[in-house]
């Protein structure tokens, strides 16, 4: 494979360092427990890992409010230590991705410091969005923008200008028309690439340009999406963010061994192309198949769309089940309405652990045997739920106080990770120390350990499904098709002699003739059917 497109068909794990491992006993992950974990990562059979922000931060959005763009946030170690840990992962055959952050610093910024002690319309409240309020006495906001995590997008100050967020009131948005922003991210880009970073996942890439006009939007709530038919969004998806990315992929070429954008853009169907154009960002999430429920014709529908999408500017379609942002899928399959995600926007409904397990058991067969790349979120291979009754006063997701208290936000998928022994910190901290997140009781029994001790666990399937990822020819290209099969089911080709069949139904289906069983997420009954909610790889016959 050339150097420059091992992200076509890369699996990428999402590392949430500040939940991943802790070697000093502090209750927060750190760089040295993620060291120390890097051999369990790379005999998972991952190419690469994505590290969430860890930079320094007040933690006003577990680090989604950067106070340094060019350092590590002291609880998680040092530079030095980053970049060991980077040329490890890179002798163990991992690449490394971090997590910018341009839409917004955190209000501890030293420009955002000087943006406040200096008047209005001086340059360095230029770098963010200050505005004059609304009313004779300028008390309204200057529009009706929404901020994600509820209440209005604008802050006021001490002399009373108001300033845009269109999340916490802790991330100011940086203004993208302003050279001097430009020019620090381009330094930053740099900063990290020279330390030997291979690439970056770009949050909110979608929301950096507004219209300098500020218009009202006239909705009633924060959305993350484009408005169905709203083609000119004053802050979503604007075509001014093309311009940045191209800049970046300059900078990105520029080193010899190529680095490489992962677009996080929430933007309507068929609009993703655009970020992913030669000249532009190299791949993107696939929210749309995160969020689709796991309905035969429905899944159809998204993977091809997603696949024609992208193809159309020759980038490779990708595939992701979780993140730190949404409800774990366990979780999710389990309820009647599986395609009801984010906890930013939910009640919570019932779900069934069983039912969620075997269905997320299947997900990830079908995901891993679809051409092009995949996400993995920390825990998924282990089987972890979302800890949905995390004592109110443990919850640190600022949508948590910013809604009133009425929706629980993210924490329940953050919480630190079970490694081994029966209690916790389960081995994700030293013995007595305090997870910042409590785990549940019953960890126990998905720490990696118990997975490792289970030949039919969660963690031993993930390995073997990479695995023949990498040995079975058909998975390693391109090559994609359907086949005929029941209502409910899914079937698929990929390459020669390599095939995906999925039941959704309510109904054991038959298997194909003349296969060979490679790998199956659950047993087959005892009439050699496919049961519901399970995903078997077969390799057809040579004689076909
Ligand atoms: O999320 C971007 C985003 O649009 C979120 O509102 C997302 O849709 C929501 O969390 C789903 O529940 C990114 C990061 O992934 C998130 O963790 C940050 O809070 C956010 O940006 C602000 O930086």
């Amino acid at each position: 494979k050339p150097n420059d497109s091992w992200w076509r068909n890369a699996v990428i794990y999402q590392v949430y360092i500040r939940s991943f491992a802790d070697a000093d006993g502090d209750g927060t992950g750190d760089i040295a427990g993620l060291r120390s974990r890097l051999p369990y990562l790379a005999r998972l059979g991952v190419d690469a890992i994505w590290i969430n922000p860890w930079y320094p931060s007040p933690l006003a959005d577990g680090g989604y409010d950067v106070s340094d763009y060019r350092d590590i946030h002291p609880a998680y170690g040092t530079l030095d230590e980053a970049a060991q840990m980077i040329a490890e992962a890179h002798g163990l055959g991992l690449r490394v991705l971090l997590d910018i952050v341009p839409n917004h610093t955190s209000d501890q910024h030293p420009w955002f410091q000087e943006a406040l002690a200096a008047p209005p319309g001086s340059p360095e409240r230029d770098r963010y969005l200050f505005r004059d309020g609304r009313g004779d006495d300028g008390s309204l906001p200057p529009n009706d923008w929404h901020a994600a995590f509820g209440g209005p997008a604008w802050t006021r100050t001490a002399d009373g200008q108001w300033y845009l967020h269109l999340f916490a009131p802790e991330q100011p948005d940086l203004n993208w028309e302003n050279p001097e922003v430009r020019a620090e991210f381009d330094s930053i880009l740099r900063f990290w690439f020279d330390l030997g970073v291979d690439g970056f996942r770009i949050d909110v890439a979608h929301g950096m340009d507004k219209d300098p006009a500020l218009p009202d939007l006239g909705l009633p709530e924060f959305s993350v999406l484009t408005a169905e038919g709203q083609d000119d969004h004053p802050h979503w998806d604007r075509d001014g963010v093309h311009d940045i990315f191209r800049g970046w992929r300059a900078i990105a070429d520029s080193y010899p061994d190529r680095r490489v954008f992962v677009a996080e853009a929430h933007v309507r169907p068929g609009r993703l192309a655009d970020y992913l154009r030669d000249d532009e960002l190299h791949t993107a999430f696939n929210f749309d198949f995160l969020k689709c429920p796991l309905e035969a014709d429905r899944l159809r529908e998204v993977i091809d769309r997603s696949i024609t999408d992208l193809a159309t500017v020759g980038a490779p379609a990708t595939w992701v089940l979780s993140n730190h942002d949404e409800t774990r899928h366990v979780t999710r399959y389990g309820r009647a309405h599986t395609g009801v995600t984010t906890p930013l926007r939910h009640q919570r409904h019932p779900s069934d652990l069983a039912l969620g397990t075997r269905r997320a058991r299947a997900a990830a067969l079908l995901m891993l045997a679809l051409p092009g790349g995949a996400y993995i979120y920390q825990g998924e291979e282990l089987g972890l739920y979302e800890v949905e009754d995390l004592p109110e006063e443990a919850l640190q997701d600022p949508a948590w106080e910013r809604s009133g208290h009425t929706v629980r936000g993210r924490d329940g998928c953050r919480v630190p990770l079970p490694w081994t022994g029966d209690t916790p910190p389960f081995g994700f901290g030293p013995p007595g120390s305090v997870p910042w997140l409590p785990q549940p009781a019953d960890w126990r029994s998905y720490t990696a350990e118990a997975n490792e001790a289970d030949p039919a666990s969660m963690l031993r399937l993930y390995r073997s499904a990479l695995r023949l990822r990498r040995t079975t020819p058909g998975l390693n290209g391109e090559d994609f098709r359907w086949l005929d099969s029941p209502e409910g089911t899914l079937l698929f080709a990929r390459g020669q002699d390599l095939l995906c069949a999925v039941n959704l139904s309510d109904e054991p289906v038959p298997l194909p003739e003349d296969c060979g069983l490679l790998l199956t997420s659950g047993p087959l009954d005892d009439d050699g059917l496919l049961p519901p909610d399970t995903t078997v790889w077969l390799q057809r016959d040579q004689i076909m």
